[in-house]
Formats: C-alpha cells, structure tokens, sequence
C-alpha cells in the first residue's frame, strides 16, 4: 500500500487486516540535522534538518523559489479528533506541514479509566488506546512517513491506574513517545501515591526496552496552579523527581524529555521571568532533552492571542534549547479542535524556528544579569528539596499539599493539592512479591524468580508478545452501533456520490467558523451574531470567542455552526486555471523583446485602483516584470486610447471597466475592437479587458483576445501578453 498525493488516503485499506499488522519500525527517531551553512535556496542555515520529499512550505515561501526548510527541533501537532478515521487524515495534513511528533490526545481524560478498554469504539477516553485503534493510527502513519519521507513519532499517554498495561500496548503496537510521571497520577488523578510509583517503575522500564522517548508531567503545576509562575521552584523539584526515578528505573537519560512552558505571559513582562527559568531549567538538567510546550495556562479562545504567546514562547526555545517543539492552539482552550488550528500552530512553530536560524551566534544572554536570579531559582529548588526529606519523604510531602501551592516557594500560601499516602483511588493494592514469584515476561520490573538455567524470563512459555506477536490477542469493536465501520458507512454513501460538506475534526460534521463584526456591546453582538446565523439558515450556532473592540463601538465576534445540506462536486462549474509562465520566464523575454502597452479605465468611469494594481510594481503589477506602460488615466474616450497605442507603438491596451450599468462594459469592448479594425491596427494590437464583473468568456465574446475578473494579478495579465506574442512573432 502506498499513498498518492492525488487521493485521500483510503481508511477502508487501513482498516484491512489490521489485526496482522505489525509496525514497520520501533521506539524514537530524532530528525537528521544538516551540517552548518547547508545552502537551501541561495541561503546558509545552521539549525536545519533534512529536506521533506513531500511538503508543503509557509506561506511567504513563493517569493524564495518555494524553500521548505526543516527546522533542527521535533515538531509536534497535538490531535484531538476524537475519532482515529479522522485523525489520521488530520496527521496526513499536519505532516506535510512539517510535524513528525503526532499526539494523540483526549476527548475525556483517558487516565481516568481503570483498564483497558478492548472492544470499545472510543478508545480509553476517546483517544486512539484500544488496540485497534494504535494499529489503525500506526499502520497510516507508516504510510504518511513514507510519503513525507521523513520517520513519525506517534505519541500517547502512560498515566492513570492502568499505566503498566497502557505501557506494554505501546511497545507491542510501536508508539514511539508518552508522557510518564507519577506524580501526574498522585496530584491530578487522584491515584494512591504508593501504587502510582510502583505502576510508574513497571512502566517505565517497558517504555525502555521499546526506546520510547519519555515526557515528564512537570508542566501540569503550571497549568494547575492558581499563580502559574510561582511554582517554578516545585517544577525543578518536579522534573527531578521524575527523572531520577525513570533512570533508577531503567531509562536513558537521553530518551528523558523534561515537558517545559515559559511560566509568564503578557500583559506581565514575561521574558524576564521565563528567560531565568528556561536558563536554571537548562542547566540543572543538561543530559536530558527538553520538550518545549507553549503556555496553556493563559489561553483561552482567541486565536490571534494564542498565536502570540506561541511565537514569543519558541522564541525562547530556540535562545536557550528544546529538542521537541509542541504547538498547541486555543483548541486546548475552547475544546473545538479544527484541522485547521492544528496546521497553523504546526506554522507557527516552523516559522519561528526557521526564522531564527543561528540566533544563538548573533546574541545571547548576558551572564552578568543573569547570575543571581538563577542561582536565586536554584536555591529556592534545593530548599524545596531539603524540606521534602524534612518532612518524611514525598508521599508525607503530598499528604501535607506541598505540590501546587501558589506560594512562591519558601513561602506556602497552604492552598496546594493534598493526597493521602495510604488513601486514593487503588489504595492498598500494592502487595510484594513472593519469594518465589516468577513472571514469565520479559523487561518486567522488579524482583523475579527466573528458574536456573534460563536467560530470558519469557524463554519458558518460548516468547512473549513483545518477543512474538503472534501471542496478541486482537478484540475487535464489540458495540454494533457505535464503531469505526458503522460511521464510516454513514458517510460512504455521500462521498461516492460526490456530495460535500465543510468540516472541522470529523467528516461530513458541516461545521463553519464565521466572524464578524458588529457595531455594538458584546452582549448585543452575541445575541445578534446567533440571530444572523439562524437567519443565515446555519444550525447550532455557538459563540466561540468575543473580542471587545470598544464597549459601546463594536464587538468581533467568533462563531462556529453547521451547514445542514451538502453541495455536489460534480456540478460545481471549476474555471480553468490558465498556465502562467514564471516570473523569470517573462522577465527572460522582455528583457529581449521588450513589450509596451497602453492602459486606462474607459467610458465614464472614475476607478483607477484596479488598473494601477495591474500596471505598477509595488503590488506585482506587469511593471514588474519588465513591460513599460503609458497610463492614461480614468474615464478616457475610446478613440484616445486607441490613438495614444498608435503613437506609441504599442503591442497591447489594456482597458479597465468596473461600471456594467446597461451594459456599458460589454459596448465599451466592442468599440475598442471595432475602432482598432477601422483603424488598421486590430491585428497588431493585443486587446486586454479587465475589470470585476468581466469574464475571459464574456471579453472574448465582445472581441478582446482575453478578459480578467476579480483577483487578478499582474503576472496574469504580462503572462498573457507573452505568450501571444511568442506566438504572434513567431
Ligand atoms: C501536553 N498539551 O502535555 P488525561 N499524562 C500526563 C499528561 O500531561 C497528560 C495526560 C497524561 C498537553 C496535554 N497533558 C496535557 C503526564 C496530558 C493525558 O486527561 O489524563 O487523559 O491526559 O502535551
């Protein structure tokens, strides 16, 4: 199987005996960094990788031959479907931007179920953690990674009470990365400490012996707490804990990746703060790898805002260091995860990467400001620390709600999370091992009586099913109404027949965003904004952000809402795309063959934007590209346009016409054509007409050799006229 870019990938195919299917590769793969002052495009990068085979590059890269250079840093999207079917269309996307770390996240908090969930439809949580569908996901990525050409770490969660099983489906299943940390369970989870650390070993060892990079929990404090950027001392004490503890339990430090955020945001003055800490952060833990997330914190609906913080939030990745860079948009905040959002913040965070390339040469940090404030981060950490053991310990520390106290730590506010050593969700359950406890399973955890004389503790049973596949149990979907089929099927009708709707996580859902401004106080403007989407024949509609821009003036408004009939692709009227020669080709010919035109808006008719758009450089007009012009200005008699080419030689007029009032535009074009025949120079002049209710067809029709509508550029028009004229002069 492999993919064509001219299709949709096909899930059906994915779906085809899943249950054999085996990933192409395990454990984490880091993208391949290029040598220092690599040229791409004319231009020396330093901190580059490889090139995509496949790609699609920012948008400012048309004016630099299309470049798509690949940042150094992993680049993650964050999926949030809910439904695997359209995730993986959703990745495909989110790929060919530039990301090749895909999370796949909730729809309800998947470390809040107890077990496995085999022969679910929605997973644990409704993220992709039933085996079905992590096979489904991996199989397509192994597909996606194929055409990209560059290798995809799928990523999931190893948290809550059935961490160690969740841990060996990832390993069997070839999940590449997870987030693992006890402390994620005891604080925000609710499980019982004891057991939380126990699963946490059992996990982690599992993750280790399949190479699945690690992200720690640590940033949840920081989303969590009341005063974000207080906890900065308990993060370091945080991230401490949970690195030490994965290498004591088998992991290499280098597939440890501490989870950051810059703690600030604006309206404070963040960089100060966030600079500090990414520098202490950094430095306590230099043999680690750094996952680099943007402050969620602080989001909440507005995309240009989160878009901002984004940018400032890398900016600060790329001075100090981040291995993974994870993009998050304000879906985090508004539970409304679109396509869309998920390929801007791929953009967001390849642009500024890119944009930054070798910063770190040109400036850096001065030490001498910096010294104390770090050195202050430090110490504060340590003493952290020192009161832990104090106290008892961690579990007495968590007892006594030291973690997520919004006091800037030594100071405690006494508002922290507490969870009892002995209580909790899975209390009591841990119980030791016998003397004679004996797993047949391999990389297990802990104390194990393997039986003399053999190596491996699974060579008894010949294999386990990390060592032979072929011991897994598949359960397919047991529900007969809610699977991947039954949806699937609902829509498969529709789509054969052609039939489209807009979408924003799911197929066919029919949603929009619409936004509009309306010149009142936000209260009215909402309540107006859903009228005029009823009106509007929309169902559902929902504000999702509001913007004040004056209390009394007016209020944007953000909406989305579902379009209830679908359009048919197979009536829709496509106009042909005419070839357009290059830009060097155009210059490469008038340069040789120079070509001059005559232009003005004809009739009784004042518009000159339009024309001037067409003729002058600023804008990409055909000035541009080497043509000369004579402009004659707006409302300019026919004959003297026609005259004024005479003079001057010219090989075109091109003649503007906005106003259409009784046909003017379709009578203006038939004079120019008829005065140039009557004055013996049709077959020597080209005859451009544009304007925006004009048409190739309807110019033609009233004899120009061509016609140009709305949003067209200059290079249309010099394209145009080159080619004719290659022609003519042949
Ligand atoms: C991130 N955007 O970190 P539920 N375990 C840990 C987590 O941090 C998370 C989960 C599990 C963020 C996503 N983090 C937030 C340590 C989630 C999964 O709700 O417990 O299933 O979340 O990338």
């Amino acid at each position: 199987m492999r993919l064509d870019k001219e299709k949709k990938i096909n899930v059906d195919e994915i779906l085809t005996n899943l249950k054999d299917y085996r990933p192409k590769r395990k454990g984490w793969t880091w993208r391949k960094k290029l040598d220092d002052n690599t040229k791409i495009g004319g231009y020396e990068f330093k901190n580059i990788a490889e090139n995509l085979k496949e790609s699609i590059p920012l948008p400012p890269a048309k004016f630099f031959g299309n470049i798509d250079p690949q940042p150094q840093e992993i680049i993650t999207s964050e999926i949030a479907s809910g439904r695997f079917e359209d995730d993986i269309r959703r990745m495909r996307m989110a790929a060919w931007h530039g990301a090749d770390h895909i999370m796949v996240i909730r729809t309800l908090g998947q470390s809040h179920f107890d077990g496995l969930i085999e022969g679910s439809p929605e997973g644990i949580g409704g993220i992709p953690i039933t085996r079905k569908q992590l096979k489904a996901t991996r199989k397509a990525l192994d597909l996606i990674e194929e055409e990209v050409g560059r290798p995809i770490n799928f990523h999931s969660y190893v948290s809550g009470i059935a961490g160690p099983e969740v841990a060996v489906l990832f390993a069997e299943e070839g999940v590449n990365g997870a987030h693992q940390d006890p402390q994620y369970n005891v604080l925000y989870r609710g499980v019982n400490p004891i057991r939380s650390f126990v699963d946490a070993a059992v996990a982690k060892k599992i993750m280790a012996s399949a190479d699945i990079l690690q992200i720690d929990g640590a940033h949840n404090a920081n989303a969590s707490s009341k005063v974000a950027w207080k906890v900065m001392p308990e993060l370091l004490v945080q991230h401490a804990i949970n690195s030490l503890f994965s290498v004591k339990a088998g992991m290499r430090k280098d597939m440890i990746a501490l989870s950051t955020v810059p703690p600030m945001t604006a309206p404070s003055p963040e960089f100060k703060l966030n600079f500090v800490y990414a520098l202490t952060l950094r430095d306590l833990f230099k043999e680690y790898k750094f996952r680099a997330q943007m402050n969620t914190r602080y989001i909440e609906s507005d995309l240009f805002d989160a878009t901002r913080i984004h940018v400032l939030d890398t900016v600060l990745s790329r001075l100090t260091k981040a291995d993974i860079q994870s993009t998050i948009t304000p879906d985090e905040g508004r539970n409304v995860p679109w396509h869309i959002n998920s390929i801007r913040g791929v953009e967001t965070a390849k642009h500024t990467l890119v944009a930054l390339d070798g910063i770190k040469e040109l400036v850096g940090p001065k030490m001498e400001n910096l010294n104390e404030p770090i050195k202050d981060m430090k110490i504060r950490a340590i003493l952290y620390m020192q009161d832990i053991l104090e106290n008892g310990g961690y579990f007495e520390a968590v007892e006594k709600g030291f973690f997520v106290d919004s006091g800037f730590f030594p100071e405690r506010v006494g508002d922290g999370i507490a969870r009892k050593k002995n209580g909790e969700l899975g209390a009591n359950t841990v119980v030791k091992r016998e003397k004679d406890y004996f797993a047949p399973v391999c990389n297990h955890f802990g104390y194990n009586h393997i039986p003399e004389g053999i190596s491996n503790a699974c060579d008894v049973i010949g294999g386990c099913t990390l060592d032979d596949p072929d011991k897994i149990q598949y359960i397919d979907e047991l529900d007969e109404t809610d699977n991947v089929s039954v949806r699937m099927s609902a829509n498969k009708e529709t789509e054969e027949k052609g039939m489209l709707k807009p979408e924003v996580e799911w197929k066919n859902d029919g949603l929009i965003q619409i936004d509009m401004t309306i010149p009142d106080n936000p209260d009215v403007a909402e309540a107006a904004a859903l009228e005029i989407c009823n009106r509007m024949g929309l169902e559902e509609a929902t504000v999702i952000s509001k913007t004040v821009l004056h209390p009394a003036e007016g209020s944007y408004i953000e909406l989305k809402a579902k379009v209830p009939f679908f359009v048919d692709r197979n009536t829709l009227k496509i106009p042909e795309k005419p070839e357009i020669l290059s830009a060097e080709e155009i210059t490469e010919y008038t340069h040789e063959h120079p070509i001059h035109v005559v232009a003005g808006t004809v009739g009784n008719d004042e518009h000159s934007v339009g024309m001037r758009e067409i003729l002058d450089i600023k804008h990409g007009g055909i000035e541009k590209f080497g043509l000369s012009y004579t402009y004659l200005g707006t409302s300019v008699p026919i004959e003297k346009l026609i005259d004024a080419a005479i003079e001057t030689g010219a090989d075109a007029i091109l003649s503007s016409m906005i106003i259409t009032h009784n046909d003017v535009h379709l009578k203006g074009m038939k004079q120019i054509d008829q005065l140039c025949q009557e004055k013996g120079i049709r077959d020597k002049v080209i005859l451009v007409a544009g304007g925006t209710q004009i048409t190739n067809e309807i110019a033609v029709d009233c004899g120009m050799d061509a016609g140009f509508g709305r949003g067209t550029h200059g290079i249309d028009v010099a394209s145009f006229l080159v080619k004719t004229l290659k022609q003519k002069r042949k």
